[in-house]
């Protein structure tokens, strides 16, 4: 059996069980990438999308899952300036968690989270006594690998993860990538303006790589339904086709994309900010690129 088939199966067993029903709403976002407000933060031009959509599902009583890589710890060593430059993103996130409707999953970018004692660590650095106010303001940050949701009442199940798992390089080779991004490839990247290797979402040949895999695993495993990011392409299936569901991503030049469980029925959509005529001004609104189709028809 591959390596990577066994990080996936892994990744599966070890998934924390949740179940939903009709009464369930989700939403799944991934990649944002969240920076230091630099130039190379990936994040910032999008922040004001991704900020009146996250308060939009509050008030809608969703759930909110990030499926990896919420936060760019490879360019970026301490948390400390992240969380400065995007505190209102996490007071959002404290909101969803203080309601028990927040699942967080680390990816290759903030796979240091995968150790509740790094998580510790990176908080206890950051909240010293003089800090002690905002630690209080905070939530727990607690990182799960993947996330297995049950529909109730049955034996059927989709699986959710960041999808790095399928890629080798990424997975196993985490540190000397982020080494790499974080000492050369950042600075090579402003000076040039040329994309990082280590990402398939830069990079077309590893993209299809990963999707290829995780195609390979879905089948092996009776058409086993995910839901993934890591890559940055956002990704449908027909009912008829392979069930890999990919949220995209919170970077896009000028929008977000995620998708959404409602009612039992999964769809994918984006947020942008539109110049709306007749009130002659900015507006950011939610369009529905795919769905909403049933579960019922991919697993
Ligand atoms: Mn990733």
């Amino acid at each position: 059996m591959s390596i990577v088939n066994k990080i996936l199966d892994r990744a599966y067993k070890k998934a924390k069980k949740i179940s939903i029903n009709t009464d369930s709403k989700i939403i799944f976002f991934s990649d944002l990438h969240k920076g230091d407000n630099s130039y190379a933060d990936d994040f910032t031009h999008n922040y004001k999308i991704y900020n009146r959509a996250l308060k939009n599902y509050y008030k809608e009583d969703y759930t909110y899952v990030e499926v990896g890589d919420g936060i760019e710890l490879w360019e970026n060593k301490s948390f400390e300036p992240i969380f400065k430059a995007h505190e209102s993103t996490f007071n959002l996130l404290k909101l969803f968690s203080r309601n028990g409707r927040l699942h967080m999953l680390w990816g290759n970018h903030d796979m240091e989270f995968r150790n509740p004692l790094k998580v510790e660590k990176i908080i206890h650095t950051f909240f010293k006594p003089k800090n002690l106010k905002i630690k209080d303001l905070f939530f727990d940050l607690k990182y799960e690998e993947s996330l297995l949701l049950n529909i109730e009442n049955s034996s059927k199940n989709i699986v959710v993860f960041h999808g790095h798992q399928a890629d080798y390089m990424n997975y196993i080779n985490w540190k000397f990538n982020r080494f790499f991004v974080r000492y050369f490839w950042k600075y090579i990247q402003r000076w040039f303006g040329v994309s990082d290797p280590t990402s398939p979402a830069k990079n077309h040949t590893s993209l299809i790589r990963v999707e290829k895999r995780l195609n390979k695993w879905i089948v092996k495993n009776k058409n086993q339904m995910v839901i993934c990011g890591h890559t940055h392409r956002p990704r449908f299936p027909d009912s008829s086709d392979i069930p890999l569901f990919n949220t995209g991503s919170c970077v896009h030049p000028d929008s977000i994309i995620g998708i959404e469980i409602v009612n039992l029925k999964i769809s994918l959509v984006k947020w942008y900010e539109h110049f709306d005529e007749s009130s002659q001004e900015n507006k950011i609104i939610k369009v529905l690129l795919e769905g909403p189709t049933d579960i019922k028809k991919f697993i």
